[in-house]
């Protein structure tokens, strides 16, 4: 009678030990995380986050074109890569990736964007699907709508693992 329960305890803690040990590794940035985020990070629609709101795009909006490209000399940009708005400004973010790779634009914090990269260099492959960014194939154009509600400096950058420091960020300052 013994040996049974003895056994069925012995699997169950070897399921609990093994469990954590791949997900650690393996699930929290594939499923946990969603789309490129830690769960409880905000990136809901309604909310306002530090940099602004998503905007709605049947208000007026000042239209500001970004080029991403790469540069003969290796470097990877966005043209142009600082970008001046009034605060309460909504902003029509035209791009176009006139590069020979696939290119993404991410606006956030500074801080948010560093830590992001940090996760997207273990999962490489993470694709983000927000109102903040936008992916693009080559020749491939797109747009983000963004309402800049509060004054600062914050980031756009280009988090695919390596771009970010070959060159891919620039700068909105909102005023
Ligand atoms: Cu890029």
């Amino acid at each position: 009678m013994h040996l049974p329960m003895l056994c069925v305890v012995h699997s169950m803690r070897t399921a609990v030990i093994a469990v954590p040990v791949i997900g650690g590794l393996a699930i929290p940035g594939m499923v946990l995380a969603g789309p490129g985020h830690k769960p409880g990070e905000s990136h809901s629609h309604a909310e306002e986050l530090a940099y602004g709101v998503p905007g709605d795009p049947k208000k007026p909006a000042r239209v500001v074109q970004i080029v991403m490209r790469e540069s003969e000399d290796g470097k990877m940009q966005f043209v142009p890569d600082k970008i001046e708005v009034r605060k309460g400004e909504q902003i029509r973010f035209m791009l176009r990736n006139n590069g020979g790779v696939d290119h993404e634009i991410v606006l956030a914090t500074l801080e948010e964007n560093l830590k992001h990269a940090e996760e997207m260099r273990k999962n490489p492959d993470m694709e983000h699907d927000d109102p903040n960014a936008k992916r693009l194939a080559p020749r491939k154009t797109g747009e983000i709508v963004w309402r800049f509600t509060k004054a600062g400096e914050f980031d756009f950058s280009c988090l695919i693992p390596g771009h970010r420091e070959a060159g891919m960020f620039g700068k909105v300052m909102v005023k």
